[in-house]
């Protein structure tokens, strides 16, 4: 185990931290313990304006990251304009994180409202606002919160059952049902290197620790691993509760579905603001998801959505002009949101400041790289367009005719041999050198040379091609073995000759990607075996894109069944409990994926004309 010094993603999207300097600070700083109802006392800091004239809001942040890194508000890129206009700014350590008391529970489920001494997030919230509203002078009586992933995922807990001193929240990057998509698994499939470093470095110690690999290449350990049940025989012997809750819960059971934001939220409480990134390699979905499931409800239009194009958190840092080699046209998308979209929001809110004039929807649409404002997420406009696979590696909007030369493509899946989810060496996830942050814009051409994934795409674009709007990958698919992952990319191929970055040609940028594991195909809840070589439809959700697919591209779609270690490999031979498999359960399998005139495997995509 070695401490977590360097590389901890709030690390990174904080980085303009800048030197503490507490003389020259403009904010001071007080170190608090805050009493819970039961008892425990969680640990806070405090920062206030040197100078405050007039009663301010509180904003507040809480997180299991540890929150004695922070530095005066005017000094952190993420909330620096915001520490301009004035607020006391509150940063609190979780329950069991740091120096908080108690028991730290990954995700905790909701408490029983029934027992006064019960606590989850929303209740240890409510007591610190409670404290802060009593104990901090010249309060305006408002509190707003933020933050990012696990903190996005605490803020939208607190607005889901809130105290009434909390009127508006922006949650970013909050995952939403650990099952479906975000961290832990993506329709069912497990995703294992981020799901075991992320559970060790939060359970092994009450503070961030990174396992030691010992090995720089991470796709070699995991490989030379085997079976899941190795990280418990060999490594970590029981010693993770989440680890031992994935081993247990390998279908979408109550466990998932109690702590699911789909059964935690009903209606917009407070104002809130969801915000996600089109390139958010962790929990991308999650805002998707929770901004669809309020808006059922959202009788006092109270419920907003920001999408734009970054990893995740990467609106907190940085100027956002660029995503690893993808540029946008010197936009400056990270310094737009903090300033025009974040520090606004905050400001009307929590101090009544400028016109309270959001758009629902506010994308940055890639490709085109416009910011867009919509009524509705995903908007009404878009038409629904089928690309379809077809023989020969081609793709078009037109169905496959009865002619169609042959009806399937086919691969040898070998898990002895999986397709690394992005070019080796895959380094630990948070480990020094790591290149997971911006993984889903690298370039797809390392695959597209590997037998085992399949390639198709169109002709050159005579026209840009708009969509915008959330995907569907419908694919007609069978293997040759009992179980089978299909994974699906949407590809920007840009132009052979790309005159205006000539290093860019050519390049096959993801626009959407998902993995479906085959066994869930007619239940989450109960798996089945697939009847070998019989072809089925599987409908693959792939999220909401804003993306032009530009005059002289093409589009590419791109299918494989490995994706390794990012998701674990499928034995390809059915087990009732992946976790459970023997070395002998993993076998080789041929995977076909069909295009013929009864089976068209295709993208729906929602076009703009
Ligand atoms: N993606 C991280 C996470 C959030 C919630 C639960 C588990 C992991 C994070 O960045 O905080």
């Amino acid at each position: 185990m070695k401490p977590l010094f360097t590389f901890l993603f709030l690390l990174i999207t904080l980085s303009s931290f800048g030197q503490q300097n507490s003389t020259g600070d403009k904010y001071s700083k007080q170190d608090v313990m805050i009493p819970m109802r039961d008892g425990v006392k969680l640990h806070a800091v405090i920062f206030t304006p040197k100078n405050q004239t007039e009663k301010l809001p509180f904003l507040m942040l809480r997180t299991p990251y540890g929150v004695d890194k922070y530095p005066s508000p005017e000094h952190m890129a993420y909330v620096r304009d915001m520490a301009e206009e004035g607020y006391i700014f509150v940063f609190e350590d979780i329950r069991g994180r740091y120096k908080s008391e108690g028991k730290y529970e990954m995700q905790r489920m909701s408490r029983d409202k029934k027992d006064p001494k019960s606590i989850d997030e929303a209740s240890d919230t409510y007591d610190t606002i409670d404290w802060l509203l009593k104990n901090v002078p010249n309060n305006n009586g408002k509190v707003g919160e933020y933050g990012i992933s696990y903190d996005g995922w605490t803020t939208i807990i607190a607005a889901a059952d809130p105290h009434p001193a909390m009127v508006a929240v922006s949650e970013q990057a909050t995952p939403s049902d650990m099952f479906m998509n975000d961290d832990l698994h993506h329709n069912g499939a497990f995703r294992l290197s981020y799901a075991f470093e992320y559970a060790f470095m939060e359970e092994i110690s009450k503070t961030d620790s990174l396992f030691r690999f010992g090995n720089y290449d991470t796709y070699d350990w995991y490989l030379k691993l085997g079976p899941l049940s190795n990280i418990n025989d060999k490594y970590v012997h029981g010693k993770l509760p989440s680890w031992n809750s994935y081993v247990e819960h390998p279908n979408y059971d109550d466990f998932w579905k109690r702590q699911s934001l789909h059964f935690r939220l009903d209606s917009p409480k407070v104002a809130i603001q969801h915000v996600s990134g089109w390139w958010d390699q962790e929990d991308m979905v999650g805002p998707q998801d929770a901004y669809k499931f309020l808006e059922n409800n959202d009788r006092h239009n109270r419920n907003f959505i920001v999408i734009g194009p970054w990893r995740h958190g990467g609106w907190a840092g940085g100027d956002g002009s660029s995503l690893g080699n993808i540029k946008f046209d010197d936009q400056k998308t990270g310094v737009y949101f903090r300033k025009e979209i974040q520090a606004k929001w905050f400001a009307w809110y929590l101090k009544g400041k400028g016109d309270g004039n959001f758009a629902e929807a506010i994308t940055f649409q890639t490709g085109s790289n416009q910011w867009k404002n919509y009524s509705k997420w995903p908007p009404k406009e878009s038409k629904v367009k089928n690309i379809y696979l077809h023989s020969n590696g081609k793709l078009s909007f037109n169905a496959p005719a009865a002619t169609e030369s042959k009806p399937f493509d086919s691969y040898v899946s070998d898990p002895a041999k999986p397709v690394p989810y992005r070019e080796r060496p895959v380094e630990e996830t948070y480990g020094p050198g790591s290149r997971w942050f911006f993984w889903l814009t690298y370039d797809q051409r390392f695959a597209q040379s590997r037998a085992d994934v399949l390639t198709w795409q169109t002709d050159t674009l005579t026209q840009d091609v708009t969509v915008t709007g959330n995907l569907l990958a419908k694919i007609y698919a069978a293997t040759s073995g009992t179980d089978a992952d299909w994974v699906v990319k949407l590809i920007d191929v840009y132009p052979q000759e790309y005159k205006k970055e000539l290093q860019m040609s050519g390049y096959e940028l993801m626009i959407a990607a998902d993995v479906f594991r085959g066994r869930f195909r007619k239940s989450f809840e109960h798996p089945e075996p697939m009847t070998p070589n019989k072809p089925e439809l599987y409908t693959i959700d792939l999220h909401g894109i804003d993306h032009v697919f530009k005059k002289g591209h093409k589009i590419m779609v791109q299918v494989q069944s490995t994706w390794f270690p990012i998701i674990d490999r499928n034995p390809q031979k059915y087990v009732p409990n992946i976790f459970k498999a023997n070395a002998s359960d993993y076998q080789k399998a041929t995977e076909m994926i069909y295009h013929s005139a009864n089976a068209a495997s295709c993208i729906s995509l929602p076009v703009v004309e």
